[in-house]
């Protein structure tokens, strides 16, 4: 009998050998040391998370939802220049990091935004975060929170 090669099980051969290679989200994406969330002045309810990520894998992942017990609302956003000098904060609903690349979340760049926070923050306090990553993965991530004029 003749041997022959399909193409397209050769094909699903090769999408599953790839799937071996693909770490989660969760798995491949490491929180730098540095971070930190702004402290809220009196009567204050949104602030922001800066901090590094890098993807350590060899394949790009993506943050599609952000979670934390402190508020009900957590938006990722990314800075935009409009016109001259005008800075101003969009929403976005994914956050990129190509395989082996660094990110970095700064207030003049893409940030997390907490908002509707249930209680103010202060200097020394730890807030937690989930990074919810697209194949379903969650890492969780403790910043502590500086002084908002930092
Ligand atoms: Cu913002």
């Amino acid at each position: 009998m003749k041997k022959i090669i399909n193409p397209i099980a050769l094909m699903f051969g090769l999408i599953i050998s790839t799937l071996a290679f693909a770490g989660k989200g969760a798995q491949d994406v490491k929180v730098l040391e540095g971070g930190y969330v702004r402290s809220t002045p009196p009567g204050h309810t949104v602030t922001g998370a800066f901090f590094d990520l890098e993807n350590k894998g060899d394949v790009p992942h993506t943050i599609t939802a952000v979670e934390s017990p402190l508020a009900p609302q957590v938006e990722m956003h990314r800075t935009v220049t409009q016109g001259k000098d005008m800075m101003q904060m969009k929403p976005i609903q994914k956050l990129e990091i190509g395989a082996h690349q660094k990110i970095t979340l700064r207030p003049a760049g893409d940030h997390i935004m907490l908002m509707n926070l249930t209680k103010p923050l202060g200097v020394g306090d730890t807030v937690k975060l989930t990074l919810i990553f697209e194949d379903g993965s969650k890492l969780p991530v403790k910043l502590l929170v500086h002084d908002a004029r930092d």
